[in-house]
């Protein structure tokens, strides 16, 4: 059985993205959750995982952490988490390459914080780029790939788990979208995994 070492739901926006990966191709798996910003959260996480950070998978003895490298492993195991086109998968490997190394503007000044509503906070202009970018991406995607479903590359791939962070973060920050983008932000908060985790981040926070 995989186990999945993930962070608190309400800040760990990376171990997110595996574990809505994992969740939306139904694979079993047995989840480890660690408490972040803990007198024992260091050692807690190096039990797992060597780069001290979450998420991190186990399978049997095979230990793979960082996010992307996650699902990566997943869509080995599950291959129609990247588009079956060769041009398409290029594309969704561009823009998750793009999200995972990329938008600290973003991620700095507008950390996920599902708990909170902040209309008027993080807006930097490298923020603000950072945004723009994110919906170009969107907006391009959702226009090319409209009639195969719902999702940016028409059914769900890693693209959307590893965007789905940003989804969060666009409705803490109230960031205004164009109707493809928002669409597509209403599809990904309808997931019932999405629903999940959400309702974890918001039970967090009466602990
Ligand atoms: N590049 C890594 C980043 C992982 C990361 O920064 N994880 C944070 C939580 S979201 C962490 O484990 N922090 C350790 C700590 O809070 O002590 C990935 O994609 O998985």
């Amino acid at each position: 059985m995989l186990k999945l070492v993930i962070g608190d739901r309400n800040y760990s926006s990376w171990s997110l993205r595996p574990w809505l990966a994992i969740k939306q191709v139904g694979l079993p798996f047995e989840e480890i959750y660690i408490r972040l910003r803990d007198s024992k959260t260091r050692s807690e996480i190096y039990k797992y995982s060597p780069s001290g950070k979450v998420p991190c998978l186990i399978d049997g003895d095979i230990t793979v952490w960082d996010s992307l490298a996650i699902c990566e492993y997943l869509a080995e195991i599950e291959p129609s988490l990247w588009p079956s086109d060769r041009a398409a998968r290029a594309e969704a490997r561009a823009i998750c390459a793009e999200m995972h190394s990329g938008f600290g503007g973003f991620r700095h000044s507008m950390p996920m914080e599902i708990h909170a509503s902040k209309p008027f906070d993080g807006r930097t202009a490298e923020a603000a780029a950072d945004i723009a970018r994110i919906i170009a991406i969107w907006e391009s995607c959702r226009c090319r790939f409209a009639e195969s479903g719902p999702f940016l590359f028409g059914r769900f791939s890693i693209a959307d788990a590893m965007f789905s962070p940003v989804v969060w973060r666009f409705l803490t920050y109230a960031v205004e979208l164009p109707p493809a983008s928002k669409a597509w932000v209403e599809t990904m908060c309808a997931l019932p995994a999405m629903e999940y985790w959400r309702a974890g981040a918001l039970a967090e926070k009466g602990e």
